[in-house]
């Protein structure tokens, strides 16, 4: 019975160590529009697999495809800590404000904070009008 006991405890030991949990780098990125963006993850605990995560959009005044692309998944290699993914920021014409977007880790992976990150996306144009807007943000 005592060999039995032993074994149990080691299992419980190894899933405790091969635990890991993914967190973006920062909680907030800023970006003016036609510039690369780079967006980092982190994982803690083992390195000893390689792990895909994707991220997915999920709120925001920008809109993906046309204000930003889409991400591809954060690789993470054997005994990488950080995975990295830039894309470029669409350098349109409309003279606009700011806008954001949310990433969210999406595959099914613990996570600690934070996991959501916030992207300001600041407007390079200027018309050499100026647009007056309400508290509430609607144009005049
Ligand atoms: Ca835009
Ligand atoms: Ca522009
Ligand atoms: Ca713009």
């Amino acid at each position: 019975m005592r060999g039995c006991i032993s074994a149990f405890v080691l299992a419980a030991f190894v899933t405790v160590a091969c635990a890991q949990t993914y967190y973006f780098d920062l909680a907030t990125y800023s970006v003016t529009e036609g510039n690369p963006l780079t967006v980092c993850i982190r994982r803690l605990g083992s390195v000893a697999a390689a792990q895909d995560i994707e991220v997915t959009v999920t709120g925001g005044t920008a809109t993906a495809g046309t204000d930003f692309p889409n991400f591809d998944p954060f690789s993470f290699a054997v005994g990488n800590t950080v995975a990295c993914d830039q894309i470029t920021i669409t350098d349109d014409t409309n003279d606009e404000g700011s806008e954001t977007f949310t990433l969210a880790i999406s595959t099914n992976v613990a996570t600690q904070n934070p996991a959501t990150t916030v992207v300001t996306i600041s407007d390079d144009d200027d018309d050499g009008t100026y647009a007056v807007r309400t508290l509430d943000n609607r144009l005049f």
